[in-house]
């Protein structure tokens, strides 16, 4: 599974009118969309989802800053699609994000900052699978 990740169009992006723009920087990074769907999450599933954040004192304000409004979710498919989609958002704070970056140019502040991406296989695995059924995936 090295060539997928997972990633999510979060709030804030939705919300300022960036979807078709961040969607046509994924394309033209190379990935294609394997899956997409666009939701609203429930605070349990956005608990469930950041699990392994639990412990971390900005959980309760992800987890809110996460059910505020509608997301995209999606499963991509690339050669080295974890590190190359990483590359392709930026740093998890836009004010370090490289130029160019997806944060860069649509994120607001660390926590509302425009996109998600998986930090391994095995998590996008996990991140995709806890979206999307085997056979919405094909
Ligand atoms: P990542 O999204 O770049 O992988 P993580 O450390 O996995 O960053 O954190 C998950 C998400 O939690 C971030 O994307 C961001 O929305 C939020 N977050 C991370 N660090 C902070 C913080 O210090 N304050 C508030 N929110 C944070
Ligand atoms: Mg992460």
């Amino acid at each position: 599974m090295s060539n997928i990740t997972f990633t999510m169009i979060k709030p804030d992006a939705v919300a300022n009118g960036h979807t078709g723009k961040v969607i046509n920087d994924i394309i033209e990074g190379g990935f294609s969309i394997k899956a997409m769907k666009y939701l609203h999450l429930s605070k349990e599933k956005a608990e469930a989802f950041y699990g392994i954040h639990r412990e971390r004192p900005f959980f309760n304000d992800l987890v809110s800053f996460m059910t505020s409004g509608p997301i995209v979710a999606a499963v991509l498919t690339k050669e080295n699609a974890v590190a190359d989609f990483r590359t392709l958002i930026g740093a998890t704070n836009p004010a370090d994000a490289a130029e160019g970056t997806i944060r860069a140019k649509y994120a607001v502040s660390i926590d509302a900052n425009a996109i998600h991406g998986s930090d391994s296989d095995e998590n996008a695995a996990g991140e995709a699978s806890f979206f999307f059924s085997a056979f919405e995936m094909f």
